[in-house]
């Protein structure tokens, strides 16, 4: 941290001895994950930057948009329109889940079978070492898969101010009615928290805000189609996290910028890994803020990951939501229609994940796909098997892993995944 932010993360209530050894672990993992990368685009010293102080500056200016009477919306999951949240001068950030924090303490409140993610959130808020949820002026939780929804139940008695969302698991008529019940519902309690009425206006400005977001990482995805590739899978998926942390003018800005120079690498044939490196499509979980495990095994292992079919990816950003409504009820039926189309493994049936795996595969020029599953997650496990099955029926190469935040599999996990990218060279 490049100031002394001890005092603000006291005022925080954080438990600083454990928030230091944290930070430590995190320093560290960086160094030798990130910063071990070669040839790394010029414009990720900004996402360097972003991540050293992901618990200082960033939160400095949270707390000074709180001061100046802006709210600060925790979230986890990308269901949580961020539209609605700009439209009403507030912030929405993603709050700590891809590290493991106070196991034991998690495992008293929550079965041991719960997922790394969602241990994950509870580990961080009962270590007292995320300033994000303590940040926060509302949590939102959403009914989506079945550990989430009842672990929320927990949840409700720890933080003063959780919101859960209700969410259907069909893609039916009644189906998208409930998420538009819920999203006004939502919009009105973003409304009574920040006294600021969400007019057609500001509804436009949230939507530009984050469709601008949304576009300058497509355009870094599309720029991840070049063989050589320009950029790492590692520092492309730091950038989709990082979408989900940092001031969304100043990232667009910052992506873009990465952009520009991955244009010119390409223009000379310039790459992170050598022309013909196999390339992988990376399928499953949504990868939080410090979950780079399986990323770096595969880079470290001969291939380069290519794309994220994931909520921290493509999933979560592949939308953009419509803009041409010039009433509020017009522009909410556009954020209804763009964010029901996320096809999260919650769902049953999900037929369209399989289809945008198959045309991110063809499209981003995969050779093989990575199946990750999170241990204990029912829906994307469930589904791991007929999405091998399918791509399998189709000649596409797949490996299914299924794994957790802990290290101890790093072995196993890298003769299996070296194997694999022997087998598609
Ligand atoms: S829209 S993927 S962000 S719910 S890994 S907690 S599913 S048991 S994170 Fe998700 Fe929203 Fe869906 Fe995306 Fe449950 Fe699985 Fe754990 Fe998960």
């Amino acid at each position: 941290m490049s100031e002394d932010y001890r005092s603000m993360w006291e005022t925080l209530g954080l438990d600083l001895v454990a928030h230091d050894a944290l930070l430590q672990v995190l320093g560290k993992g960086y160094q030798d994950i990130y910063l071990a990368q070669k040839d790394r685009p010029e414009g990720m010293g900004y996402f360097d930057f972003v991540m050293s102080e992901v618990h200082g500056l960033r939160i400095k200016e949270l707390l000074d948009e709180k001061a100046a009477g802006r709210k600060v919306i925790g979230s986890f999951c990308v269901f949580v329109p961020e539209e609605i949240v700009r439209a009403a001068d507030a912030t929405l950030v993603g709050l700590c889940t891809g590290a493991d924090f106070a196991t034991e303490e998690v495992e008293k409140l929550l079965p041991r079978n719960t997922c790394s993610l969602i241990k994950s959130a509870f580990g961080f808020k009962l270590g007292k070492v995320c300033p994000y949820i303590e940040s926060a002026d509302m949590i939102v939780g959403e009914n989506t898969c079945d550990g989430k929804k009842k672990s929320y139940e927990v949840l409700k008695d720890m933080v003063p101010n959780l919101y859960v969302m209700d969410l259907p698991q069909m893609k039916s008529v009644e189906g998208r009615a409930l998420v538009k019940a819920e999203y006004l519902r939502f919009k009105e309690a973003i409304e009574k928290l920040t006294g600021v009425t969400i007019d057609a206006a500001r509804l436009k400005k949230g939507i530009e805000i984050v469709n601008n977001k949304r576009k300058a990482i497509h355009r870094l995805s599309g720029l991840r189609k070049a063989d050589p590739a320009p950029i790492s899978g590692l520092d492309a998926l730091l950038a989709n996290q990082v979408f989900f942390y940092d001031d969304p003018v100043r990232f667009t800005d910052s992506v873009n910028k990465i952009c520009d120079e991955l244009e010119k690498r390409i223009e000379k044939s310039e790459g992170v890994f050598p022309k013909g490196t196999p390339r992988i499509l990376l399928s499953g979980c949504p990868m939080a803020v410090p979950n780079w495990k399986v990323p770096w095994i595969i880079e470290t292992s001969g291939a380069v990951i290519v794309g994220e079919e994931s909520c921290v990816g493509e999933r979560g950003t592949r939308n953009l939501t419509g803009d041409t409504g010039s009433t509020v009820e017009e522009l909410m039926e556009g954020i209804v229609d763009r964010y029901f189309q996320v096809d999260c493994a919650i769902f049953t049936p999900n037929p369209d994940r399989l289809g945008h795996v198959e045309e991110m595969f063809r499209g981003y020029k995969a050779d093989g796909v990575i199946h990750y599953g999170l241990q204990f997650c029912q829906p994307y496990i469930t589904e791991s098997m007929p999405v091998e099955k399918a791509l399998e029926g189709e000649n596409i190469p797949t490996l299914r892993i299924e794994t957790d935040y802990s290290m101890e599999d790093m072995g196993q996990l890298k003769t299996r995944i070296e194997a694999f990218i022997e087998q598609i060279k």
